[in-house]
């Protein structure tokens, strides 16, 4: 696919056509203020902005996208910038337009009787979780990141985190949205309903997309009723065997109530004890892994404290678990989640580490890590395994934190070989190469390999039928095409 000759119109003209339909405080060129939008989370990517526009209401960006779309401007959307794999940042050419939607930042509804939100796209996740309890509902979705990430982005990624193993990712929970599409027309999606069979589902299209098809707006979210009971608990384990064992323990007694099941490494835990104040191991002694279980019901007549006491007891007994800790308090549960959800803080100042967002089915979980810690290990001498994350869905962070005292440019330079070397075990235990983080502008070149034949052929088909001019999004998710492929 290729991007037509360059725009008619000189940058000054277009930054004036921008300001006239947004106003000056819809339009950022300075590169003081541009600068943050410029660069990923992680650092990796460094790019540059024709400008950064910050459309208030659908009217405004679709008639930014239609005027992009006229004048070959490619245009990168952008929510909260947490992408882990570079998503959301523009590439270095100053061409492209970041389209930011934080002035679309409303909850404009929640209906108790169909249990659902009306959320508008520039809303963090937080604040959305927060309208969603206040109103006596629960949004299951969370992700290390929701104070910051936007529901535009956690749709236009289908995140996923900590809850999808009850709940499902946020595929699962959309039931509708409003999003404008590479020509600026209106895609008027805001359905509530739970049946819909008319046609393609254009909303799951769109959901995961990455902003390569269109740009959410709005969406209807699917609510929960709020949990009447939680319980979080710390178990320390000697391995992932014995985290697999435990989950079976906890889903054999009752798996309705597990909500999360989290591992860590001791590794891991280590680095947040170490680089993130306010934390501490609430346990004994320093464990070789450990789990973060939650238990959640809204039936009111049970007993969750004391099944949680009486299935951790059998735990311990059966040698399941070596220890363990239940929160006393929303203070302390709040605190064990910092425990888990500091891991990607701690691993950053830890200097340079390689991600691998990876699902394989759960039963596989452990051997994915011991295969992966020995192959990494033998690939680069002193490197850090510190895998966590959301083993009750499958998905590891299986990341790698550099050697001690090696240049952080060198480790980097192994990004690759690492990435395949843990690919290539992924492969074999019938995964996924990335789980809920995306593919960015940091996994394309995977595609083809995992995602080829008839189905990366069907996903060009489609991104040529909607995006002709790829100007969604360009470089993200799909490789180049090969010459006569
Ligand atoms: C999490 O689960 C996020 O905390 C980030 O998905 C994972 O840093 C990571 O690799
Ligand atoms: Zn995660």
């Amino acid at each position: 696919m290729t991007v037509s000759p360059s725009p008619a119109l000189t940058r000054p003209d277009l930054i004036a056509r921008f300001t006239d339909l947004l106003g000056p405080v819809g339009v950022l060129v300075d590169a003081t203020d541009t600068a943050s939008f410029c660069t990923d989370w992680r650092d990796l990517y460094h790019g540059r902005a024709l400008a950064v526009l910050r459309p208030a209401n659908t009217a405004e960006l679709a008639a930014i996208v239609r005027l992009c779309n006229e004048h070959d401007v490619p245009m990168v959307p952008q929510g909260g910038n947490t992408s882990m794999v570079g998503g959301a940042t523009p590439d270095g050419s100053g061409r492209e337009v970041v389209i930011c939607l934080s002035r679309m930042n409303r909850v404009r509804a929640i209906d108790p009787a169909d249990l659902t939100m009306e959320v508008e796209a520039g809303v963090t996740l937080k604040a959305a979780q927060d309208a969603a309890r206040e109103a006596g509902f629960m949004l299951p979705l969370s992700i290390s990141s929701e104070g910051s990430a936007q529901m535009g982005g956690v749709l236009a990624t289908n995140a996923g985190g900590n809850n999808t193993l009850r709940y499902g990712n946020a595929r699962e929970l959309t039931l509708g949205v409003e999003a404008v599409m590479p020509d600026g027309s209106v895609f008027h999606g805001l359905r509530r309903l739970r049946k819909d069979n008319t046609g393609y589902a254009l909303r799951q299209l769109l959901i995961g997309s990455e902003g390569t098809l269109g740009i959410i707006t709005t969406a209807i979210i699917q609510l929960h009723p709020q949990p009447r009971a939680i319980e979080a608990a710390l178990c320390a384990v000697d391995d992932a065997d014995a985290a697999l064992k435990l989950l079976g323990l906890l889903r054999g007694r009752d798996p309705a109530l597990v909500q999360a099941f989290e591992f860590m490494s001791g590794t891991g835990m280590d680095l947040v004890t170490s680089l993130i104040a306010g934390t501490a191991l609430p346990l004994g002694e320093r464990a070789p892994a450990y789990v973060l279980v939650e238990l959640a019901t809204p039936r009111p007549d049970a007993d969750l404290r004391e099944y949680t006491e009486e299935v951790l007891g059998e735990a311990l007994e059966e040698g399941i678990i070596t220890d363990a800790v239940i929160a006393e308090s929303e203070g302390q549960r709040a605190g064990l989640w910092k425990l888990r959800e500091e891991h990607a803080e701690a691993q950053r100042r830890a200097g340079a580490s390689v991600k691998n967002d990876v699902s394989v089915p759960v039963t596989h979980v452990p051997e994915l890590i011991r295969r992966a810690t020995a192959a990494c290990e033998a690939l680069i001498p002193g490197i850090r395994p510190a895998p966590f994350g959301h083993m009750g869905d499958g998905n590891i962070h299986f990341n790698l934190v550099q050697p001690e005292g090696m240049d952080p440019a060198a480790f980097l330079a192994r990004s690759h070989d690492i990435m395949d070397t843990v690919a290539d075990i992924v492969k074999a235990l019938d995964g996924s190469f990335s789980a809920e983080h995306g593919v960015g502008q940091l996994k394309p070149y995977m595609m083809p390999a995992w995602r080829g034949g008839a189905e990366l052929a069907a996903m060009r088909h489609i991104k040529a039928a909607l995006d002709p001019k790829n100007l969604m999004n360009p470089g993200k998710v799909l490789p180049p095409a090969q010459p006569g492929a």
